[in-house]
Parts: structure tokens; C-alpha cells; sequence
């Protein structure tokens, strides 16, 4: 399995209601890798290029508004086989079904504020990345454990 880069967006409701430390955590206790980070608040061209595969589904302008309401921390994590394994640990697309002991199962309640964005495919983790990170954000070094991931 080769490595690979994946972006999170902790969403605005996960700031908000201050879940940016524990949701961290569970990424690095895992073995992820925090490759780049920071905290912004998403313009309006970034929200529509980030989500531009939904332009025209019912929820798109809601899903632009609520992105850009408030302040969102993105990161990019890397690792072996990281997009699955990050999209397992994040759970199902609605809060509301999402399995308890996943990040959607355990901090969120419904579909639209569901927490938590992570990339889900190579071609999705290609396309993001660069939307929030320049190449020179992006760290390029070793964790002393990395014999033992
Ligand atoms: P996911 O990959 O799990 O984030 O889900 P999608 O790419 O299908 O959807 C992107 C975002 O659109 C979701 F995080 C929440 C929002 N959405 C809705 O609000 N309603 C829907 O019916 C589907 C998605």
C-alpha cells in the first residue's frame, strides 16, 4: 500500500462547538500524519471549488453557506492508505445514522451539519489538497515512530 495525502475540513459546527482537539486526536492516535494545518474562514470561489462536483444538487447553496459561516480548521493528513482509513474513522455522511465510535457517529446529529469533511478518493484528495495548501505548507519530514505504522 503506497502513502497517501487526504484532506479534513473540521466544519464549522466542530469548531464551534469546540471539538478541535479531540477530533485531532483521534487522527493522530490512529498514526496519521499532520502534514499541513491552519484555520480559516472559507470564502465563497474556495467553498465552490472545494464542492464543485455539487453544483446543482438540492443542498448545494445550503452546503456553501453553512461552509462559509464560520471558521473551518483544514488539514492535511498523510499515511498508508490514509483516505480510507480517515473516512472510517469519520463514518457515514449523515450524523443521524452515523455509527456511534465514529467522528460523525459521536459529534453530530444530521446530514448538512455533519462536523467533519474528509477527501474521499485519490482523485478527490488530488483535487482538494491544492485548494487549501500550497505545495511550500505542505511538511515533508519523518515521525520517529513511523517503523512501528
Ligand atoms: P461525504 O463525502 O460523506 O462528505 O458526503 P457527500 O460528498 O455525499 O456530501 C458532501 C456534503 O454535502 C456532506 F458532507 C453534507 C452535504 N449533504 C447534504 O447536506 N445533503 C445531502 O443529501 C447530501 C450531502
Amino acid at each position: 500500500m503506497p502513502k497517501e495525502k487526504t484532506l479534513v475540513l473540521i466544519k464549522p459546527d466542530g469548531v464551534l462547538k469546540r471539538h478541535i482537539g479531540e477530533i485531532m486526536n483521534r487522527f493522530e492516535r490512529k498514526g496519521l500524519k499532520i502534514i499541513g494545518l491552519k484555520m480559516l474562514n472559507v470564502k465563497i470561489d474556495i467553498a465552490e471549488r472545494h464542492y464543485s462536483e455539487h453544483k446543482g444538487k438540492p443542498f448545494y447553496n445550503d452546503l456553501i453557506e453553512y461552509i462559509t459561516s464560520g471558521p473551518v480548521v483544514a488539514m492535511a493528513l498523510e499515511g498508508i492508505d490514509s483516505i480510507a482509513i480517515v473516512r472510517k474513522l469519520v463514518g457515514s455522511t449523515d450524523g443521524s445514522k452515523a455509527e456511534p465510535g465514529t467522528i460523525r457517529g459521536d459529534f453530530s446529529m444530521s446530514i448538512n451539519l455533519n462536523t467533519i469533511h474528509a477527501s474521499d478518493s485519490q482523485k478527490s484528495a488530488e483535487y482538494e489538497i491544492p485548494i487549501f495548501f500550497s505545495n511550500g505548507e505542505l511538511l515533508d519530514f519523518k515521525m520517529p515512530d513511523e517503523k512501528y505504522m
